[in-house]
């Protein structure tokens, strides 16, 4: 029998209370506790290890006890775990679509989600899901990105991504939305270029989802299993909001393998332009010369803007995105430097999953030179603590008697001020 380990609620604005635990779940300091001015929500990330991805890759398993790799054993510990937590808002991936139709939509709906889902394409039989509680929100737009495109060679590969338009309710109150987005990036340690182009894509979508009337953008959750490592360049590209890539090893970006193949330098620009996504992984506005007065010829203004565009993105080696993203996890123990792990099998501990999200304004100062937009913020509420490769180890790794995938859920409470 392998023992449960427990993991705490972090509560960051209750500094005296840091490690309250998840029985005292409920034991917040006063100031933090929900007012009329304020939406709280929480939100789980959890790869739940599809079936399908567990049999192909069985040699990562060998350490498991043979009937606790079972569906039959898993989902029930999964469906536990998601009861237990009982979040607002869940972005699971590998989330394989035969079960997603038999069992886990079932009962996630039985439990007041409504369910929103994303296969990949190709074929591997799973995908992404949203799943919101009816009664936090309403649902205002679904769109699914895949990353798979057949006019481009470099997006040969079938990971996709979803968008959520959520509003939140709110009685008698005018509240902003907010943008959920879940992925699951590509795999391959090697191909850093193409995890970093399925992450524009994703950030593009986001991007046009997330933008409001008056040019801002309503705060954002983005969520998945990024296959990438903190402090990587892929991961630094989605906290810093730039990346110069000039010279960098396509086997370099996710830091997943420290010699990895894969030293082909990524080109520039990264992806091709009928992608249609700038460097600033937003929609190119088409380009296409408008015909509605009589001539048809392009005006010389519009010529100019077209060619300034060109050669603008020939040059440069650099990325951006517009939003100040935060990560919810530090993703190593503050006390003893010790890395967080989010994900753990026979061949590696590390961090591939998160949640990042647009934090309160203070953010826009760190990013001078980055052309920060004006994005809601959220606060940062609490976080359920990670746990150490040496603390699964204790418990024969992952998955486990009680743990049923080889990823850990990652939790945070979030304040939207209204
Ligand atoms: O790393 V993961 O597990 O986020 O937990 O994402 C991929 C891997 C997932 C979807 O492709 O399947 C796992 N070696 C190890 N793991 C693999 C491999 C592989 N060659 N291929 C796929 N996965």
């Amino acid at each position: 029998m392998e023992g449960t380990i427990e993991r705490n609620w972090e509560y960051v604005c209750n500094h005296n209370k840091e490690n309250a635990k998840i029985l005292g779940d409920k034991n917040v300091d006063p100031k933090c506790e929900d007012s009329e001015n304020n939406f709280d929500f929480s939100v789980m990330s959890y790869n739940i290890l599809s079936q399908d991805l567990l049999e192909d890759n069985s040699h990562l398993y060998r350490h498991c006890r043979r009937p606790v790799l079972h569906w039959s054993f898993r989902f029930p510990n999964i469906l536990k775990e998601i009861k237990h937590f009982d979040a607002d808002v869940l972005c699971l991936q590998e989330v394989q679509e035969d079960h997603y139709g038999a069992e886990i939509r079932p009962s996630l709906e039985s439990l007041g989600y409504h369910c929103e889902y994303k296969m990949r394409t190709g074929r591997k039989p799973d995908g992404c899901a949203i799943c919101f509680k009816h009664s936090k929100f309403s649902l205002l737009s679904v769109n699914p990105v895949e990353f798979y495109r057949r006019d481009i060679p470099l997006l040969d590969r079938d990971n996709i991504g979803l968008v959520l338009l959520l509003q939140p309710k709110i009685p008698c109150a005018a509240s902003p939305t907010i943008c959920v987005a879940n992925t699951h990036l590509l795999y391959n340690p090697r191909r850093g270029d193409i995890k970093l182009t399925q992450l524009a894509m994703l950030l593009a979508e986001i991007s046009s989802v997330a933008h409001q009337k008056d040019g801002s953008f309503c705060p954002i959750v983005m969520c998945g299993d990024f296959n990438s490592v903190p402090g990587s360049p892929l991961y630094s590209f989605i906290k810093e909001g730039r990346l110069n890539y000039e010279g960098l090893a396509i086997g370099k970006v996710s830091g997943q393998e420290q010699s990895s193949r894969g030293q082909r330098i990524l080109s520039i620009p990264i992806w091709p332009p009928n992608l249609g996504i700038s460097q600033n992984c937003v929609y190119e506005v088409q380009q296409v010369p408008k015909v509605e007065k009589s001539d048809g010829d392009l005006t010389q203004t519009q010529l100019e803007k077209t060619e300034v565009v060109v050669t603008a993105e020939k040059l440069s080696s650099n990325l951006q995105h517009h939003f100040s993203l935060s990560s919810v996890y530090s993703h190593y123990f503050p006390d003893t430097g010790i890395p967080e792990v989010t994900t753990c099998h026979s061949r590696s501990a590390i961090t591939v999953d998160y949640i990042f999200y647009s934090a309160e304004k203070e953010g826009v100062a760190e990013h001078p030179g980055a052309e920060v937009a004006l994005v809601g913020g959220l606060k940062l509420l609490a976080r359920l603590s990670l746990l150490t490769e040496q603390d699964l180890q204790t418990v024969n790794g992952l998955p486990n008697e009680n743990n049923s995938s080889d990823h850990l859920p990652l939790l945070a409470k979030f304040r939207l001020e209204l």
